[in-house]
């Protein structure tokens, strides 16, 4: 390739709306243009990129039994009916009528339409496991796409649906995916961690997340600095904490006038915000409950949320706390309460003669001891792991840190199947559902993923194995013949031994070419300029580590290739 006939349109300035460096960079870079929000044209920088991604993506996919097929981006109706998911998304759903009136979607995922097409041909235990997936747009009408392609509207998935007779099956599934997503990201030069996530109702150590380590990651994730422990902190377990025993004290209500955050509330009556419990008021689908947590720590609302098995969950607004406890909001507490259910973290129970207010204005109780003065109808983890909290795996402080989601791996055991109905008959002819698991990849996430983690001031630094071109090759002049010809046939000698090579070829001044090769970020630089031809060394620069060596023009190809494989 010529750098003069390639449409790679970079800029100079920074587009405004682009807030993150791998959105503003792909812009400038001459890779990504927007079509409308969270809709982009990859240019063809960015779609040789994407291709490699996806390359590495089905080696990997392909290693471990995985056939891949391309199913519908338009998505029937019926199949979603069928599993009661048409209802469930709302506005996040593209939806769209056919020329006779029936309903569609834009495919936001491939749960329906994989387990439709396997239930009708999947009828023996013989026929299992089976191991499907395709690399297609996905749709998703995302209420603020931003951050260029990591919250898009129109997307590019790698999606594999496991099919397998039993958990045995699905465990091996799982690992063989897991297994796969790691090697596939380290192939694309990622730093990256596994970390439990939620895995909502299906509960259980059902899913795991593949983050990229990077700040504007918009998902917190914790790890432990001692152990391999690392979980998206809406997962994060946590142990109840002992607290040393204490007489349990007479109860007592003290006026607190104005004092309605814990900070207010431990500072007026001079107590620390261990010893206080924050009751948080949520109102679900279906009814109004507290959340009782420490006052130094806050609720975990998916926690929460699982453990009361509803659908929404939102801080009540005034009027519903006003109809069942009155005008009381800041001084609300679980004490006295009738007709509401009160979800308390294990925490809470372990504490004596506690704070917590008295459903009075400017009023709270002191000496509350859990379990004497109020009971509460679920006690659970429902708290929001913090930096430095104990590791719940082996005690030793937890870090945070931020992540971009570049894959997920989801045992979804029978939902599906048993919704759907895909069965299938056992070695005694008993009809069984499948097990089965969903693995997704953001394919053009993982490419922004890697410009957020892969950058310097001077643009991106490709990893070598997922970068458009792996050299450049720059005649300092290319008005001056012999530099020309000499870069001509250092590009052409690249190509002939498989190195993917373009040739900068335009009449520009060296100072412009350097800046956009710095800017899109070619692993490897070689400029062939007066010196080259004069001492017979080509200067060769590697865009990394800013490094710079000499090679001769008669032996530089196994020398390319050594330094590509380290990069
Ligand atoms: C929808 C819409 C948005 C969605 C979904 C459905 C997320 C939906 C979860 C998944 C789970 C896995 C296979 C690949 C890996 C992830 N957003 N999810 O089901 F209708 Cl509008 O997609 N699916």
């Amino acid at each position: 390739m010529r750098v003069s006939e390639l449409y790679a349109p970079t800029l100079r300035e920074v587009p405004g709306e682009a807030e993150v460096i791998s959105h503003q960079l792909m812009l400038r870079a001459g890779m990504l243009r927007k079509a409308a929000g969270g809709v982009y044209t990859y240019l063809p920088l960015a779609w040789r990129v994407l291709r490699k991604i996806e390359q590495i993506v089905r080696e990997e996919m392909d290693a471990k039994g995985g056939q891949e097929l391309l199913m519908p981006i338009i998505q029937p109706a019926e199949m979603w009916k069928e599993t009661g998911r048409w209802d469930v998304y709302g506005d996040e759903m593209f939806r769209l009528k056919d020329r006779h009136g029936r309903d569609f979607c834009l495919g936001p995922t491939h749960e329906e339409m994989i387990t439709t097409l396997v239930r009708a041909d999947v009828r023996s235990y013989r026929q299992l496991p089976l191991r499907l997936y395709q690399i297609q747009n996905k749709y998703r009408d995302e209420i603020r796409p931003r951050f260029g392609l990591m919250r898009g509207r129109e997307f590019i998935m790698k999606d594999l649906y496991s099919f397998d007779r039993d958990e045995e099956g699905l465990d091996a599934s799982y690992q063989a995916m897991y297994d796969a997503y790691s090697r596939a990201f380290t192939r694309c030069g990622l730093t990256f961690r596994a970390v439990e996530a939620d895995s909502g109702a299906i509960g259980g150590k059902g899913s795991h997340e593949f983050m990229v380590i990077a700040d504007s990651g918009e998902a917190k994730i914790v790890y432990c600095s001692a152990c391999d422990y690392a979980a998206n902190v809406e997962k994060a377990e946590l142990f109840s904490e002992e607290n040393p025993k204490e007489a349990a004290l007479p109860l007592e209500i003290v006026p607190t006038p104005g004092a309605k955050t814990i900070e207010q509330v431990a500072a007026f009556l001079q107590v620390d915000a261990k010893k206080t419990i924050k009751t948080v008021a949520y109102q679900t689908e279906k009814e109004l409950v507290l959340a009782l947590v420490r006052g130094d720590h806050e609720v975990n609302e998916i926690k929460l949320l699982n453990e009361l098995k509803c659908v929404a969950l939102n801080l009540a607004p005034q009027e519903a706390i006003e109809a069942k406890l009155g005008k009381v909001a800041g001084y609300i507490g679980p004490v006295n309460v009738v007709g509401i259910r009160i979800v308390a973290d294990g925490s809470v129970m372990q504490m004596y003669n506690a704070v917590c207010g008295a459903n009075e204005t400017d009023k709270h109780y002191r000496n509350v001891n859990p379990g004497r003065d109020f009971k509460a109808d679920i006690v659970a983890d429902i708290r929001l792991i913090q930096e430095n909290d104990p590791c719940p795996r082996c005690c030793a402080p937890v870090k945070t840190a931020r992540g971009i989601e570049v894959g997920q791996v989801f045992k979804l055991f029978t939902k599906y199947s048993h919704s759907l109905k895909a069965t299938f008959l056992d070695e005694n002819g008993k009809e069984q559902p499948m097990v089965m698991g969903c693995y997704g990849i953001g394919i053009s996430r993982t490419m922004a993923a890697a410009i957020e983690q892969n950058h310097d001031d001077n643009g991106i630094i490709w990893p070598a194995a997922i970068a458009p071109y792996q050299v450049i090759v720059i005649p300092v002049s290319a008005k001056d013949q012999s530099q020309l010809a000499l870069a001509e046939k250092i590009h052409a000698e690249l190509m002939a031994n498989g190195i993917e090579s373009i040739l900068d070829d335009r009449n520009e001044r060296p100072g412009v070419k350097f800046i956009d090769a710095d800017l899109i970020g070619y692993p490897l630089r070689i400029v062939v300029g007066p010196k080259t031809l004069a001492e017979n060394k080509l200067e060769i620069k590697v865009r990394r580590t800013g490094e710079q060596l000499y090679l001769t023009p008669d032996s530089f190809v196994g020398e390319i290739q050594k330094l590509l494989a380290a990069l």
